[in-house]
């Protein structure tokens, strides 16, 4: 157990479903801090850099239709496993088979609308608190 930072977005589909203050009142009454934030409408290049891993997968130019459609909330959080704890919150990546009692799995039906991004390892949440966080 270790004390780790990691990157946290409420996606387009979020915010206009008015979802950001449910997302942060779950990750502060869980006990992870809150260390930065801000609201960004992401240009194609930040949202290429962010889903690099996805080049050339079908779903690639949806995805990145999707993440600039609007604005989104970027935000820092820190604390105990916080990386393991919010991706575990947040549910799994299909909000259709996330459990109830997750972000994904009580809000969210389809897996191009997922709500929320979370860094899946330390070394993505350096990366991308870097690109979003300049
Ligand atoms: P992100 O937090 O967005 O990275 O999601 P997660 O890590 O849970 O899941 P991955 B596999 O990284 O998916 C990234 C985005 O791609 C969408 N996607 C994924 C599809 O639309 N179809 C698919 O078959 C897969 C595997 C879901 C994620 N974004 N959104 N919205
Ligand atoms: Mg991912």
């Amino acid at each position: 157990m270790a004390h780790e930072d990691t990157f946290i977005m409420v996606k387009p589909d979020g915010v206009r479903r008015r979802l950001v203050g449910e997302v942060i009142s779950r990750f502060e009454a869980k006990g992870l801090d809150l260390c930065r934030l801000e609201m960004v409408l992401p240009d194609s290049a930040i949202a290429a850099a962010h889903y690099a891993e996805h080049e050339g997968k079908p779903f690639y130019d949806g995805l990145i239709d999707f993440i600039t459609s609007g604005p989104v909330v970027a935000m820092h959080w820190s604390g105990e496993s916080a990386i393991t704890v919010a991706r575990a919150m947040m549910g799994v990546t299909d909000p259709a088979l996330a459990r109830p009692g997750t972000i994904r799995g009580d809000f969210g039906l389809q897996v191009g609308e997922n709500i929320v991004h979370g860094s899946d390892s330390p070394e993505s949440a350096d990366r991308e608190l870097a690109l979003w966080f300049p």
